[in-house]
């Protein structure tokens, strides 16, 4: 049988002191350019942990009757503060199936229609609050951030953080992003130096009680306004029950599921929309077919229908180019549900494999010119040769993204709304340096606006 290549690493401590702890996936990208293999496996802090990015071997993992996601680290150390949020909960612990089950209809197309108006009136304030700072240096991911948050606790909880009110953030994002960083170093430390780290963990501690006082306060608002009626994310989990159990969640766990809501319904959308502005920026040319697109589809002055949003097709495949470049969520993983292996490569059962997404959707196995930005990938006629393991932005299967389509509506409006009404550079000219707090951001890149109807 094959043995898994394995970077030479030290006794006791591994491959651990070897990883930036920083830029872990930066790294772990690094290494993965050495294996042609597609698959390697590295000690850190005491686990081993095996890394996948063969289009084949990622096909294999994505069989379900095979290979189930599993709370491991970095996810049982995220699970100190989203408890048993969907992202975080075991698929045997019940709570996930009634959460699933009860939540799905609010993620279906025609929930995306109900929730419009409320993203529109998000877009529209990005959009005025940059009409404000034209020829400034626009903080693109900050910005983003301030939609994205904004749009997912407005539509789902019906509550506002007024973030473009503001010129700092939220409190809110500082705890996450202390709380996200955090959970990313302790995945790499062994647990004696996590415990000798005391001030580490009283910040880590803050952060977690500076969210849920958030979070409570958010349920607080819904039950004072009589707590009824509403059919967005709160209003069904505070009156629907699981339709095959008749099930109803807890408190508790409606606090982790707003929790994990505000968290992942914001922050890897934010991300692509960033990852999005910066390669069209790259793109002069893509950028001028957009700029095309939304001039032909989205006319005047006139808020944007849904229905006109829905027939973006640049836009559409710029997202998911970008989502090919630049993933949000780097890495997934799923678990041996027995003794296997996977292209002649012997897995324990139970064994742990992350599909490490930045080298598999650049896999020159799966795809032609991998380094270049080529939204026509994603025409029709194009889509049919993809290789089926090669491209997870948004996982696998069952646990895969319940967001996805809240993500591509929200981002197309933002996008096409920006794109309509102004024109991007960057005089700076930004160099891409990435920031990971577990999901990944352009760090530092600003651009700028100007109107480009002719009265501004
Ligand atoms: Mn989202 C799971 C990527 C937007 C809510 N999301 C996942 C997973 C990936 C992912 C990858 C699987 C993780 C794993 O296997 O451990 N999500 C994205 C990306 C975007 C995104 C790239 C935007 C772009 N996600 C959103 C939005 C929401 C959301 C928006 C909510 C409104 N995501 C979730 C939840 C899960 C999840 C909840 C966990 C689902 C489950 O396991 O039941």
């Amino acid at each position: 049988m094959a043995r898994i290549p394995a970077p030479q690493g030290l006794p006791i401590v591994g491959n651990t002191l070897q990883i930036p702890s920083h830029s872990p996936v930066e790294h772990f990208v690094r290494v993965a350019s050495r294996y042609e293999e597609g698959i390697f496996q590295l000690e850190i802090a005491g686990r081993t942990v095996v890394l996948a990015y063969d289009p084949d071997l990622v096909a294999e993992l994505c069989d379900e009757s095979r290979f189930v996601k599993r709370i491991n680290p970095p996810l049982t150390i995220v699970r100190d503060f989203a408890g048993d949020g969907l992202f975080t909960a075991e698929l045997h612990e019940p709570v996930w199936g009634h959460a699933h089950r009860i939540l799905m209809p609010a993620f279906s197309q025609r929930s995306m229609k109900a929730y419009y108006p409320q993203m529109l009136e998000v877009a529209e304030q990005l959009v005025e609050s940059w009409a404000g700072r034209q020829g400034e240096d626009l903080p693109v991911a900050d910005d983003m951030t301030r939609l994205t948050l904004d749009t997912i606790s407005l539509t789902g909880f019906g509550y506002r953080f007024h973030s473009f009110d503001s010129p700092e953030l939220h409190p809110f994002l500082k705890a996450m992003g202390g709380a996200l960083t955090e959970a990313m170093l302790r995945n790499q430390q062994l647990p004696f130096v996590t415990r000798l780290k005391r001030g580490h963990e009283e910040a880590y501690r803050r952060d977690i009680a500076t969210m849920r006082a958030l979070v409570d306060d958010v349920i607080r608002q819904r039950r004072a306004g009589g707590g009824g009626g509403a059919k967005d994310l709160l209003g069904l989990m505070l009156e629907a029950s699981d339709p095959r159990s008749g099930a109803r969640l807890s408190d508790e766990n409606i606090r982790d599921q707003v929790l994990t809501f505000l968290i992942a319904g914001h922050e890897t959308t934010s991300g692509l929309l960033s990852f999005a502005l910066y390669n069209l920026l790259r793109e002069p040319h893509t950028l001028a077919r957009a700029y095309d697109e939304v001039d032909r589809l989205l006319p005047g002055d006139e808020p944007p229908s849904y229905e006109a949003i829905m027939k973006l097709d640049v836009v559409s495949r710029v997202l998911e180019e970008t989502l090919r470049f630049w993933s949000p969520i780097p890495v997934f993983a799923v678990n041996a549900i027995e003794a296997t292996t996977i292209g002649g490569y012997p897995l324990a059962e139970g064994q742990g494999v992350a599909v490490l997404l930045p080298a598999l959707h650049r896999s020159p196995k799966a795809w032609e010119r991998p380094e270049e930005f080529d939204i026509d990938r994603w025409l029709p006629e194009n889509r049919q040769s993809h290789h089926p393991g090669a491209y997870k932005p948004f996982g696998n299967g069952e646990r895969a993204c319940i967001g996805r389509q809240f993500a591509l509506t929200e981002a197309k409006l933002a996008l096409a709304m920006v794109l309509r009404r102004f024109a991007l550079s960057d005089p700076n000219v930004y160099r891409m340096k990435i920031k990971q707090t577990l999901t990944l951001k352009p760090d530092g890149f600003t651009l700028r606006v100007r109107g480009r109807r002719a009265h501004e």
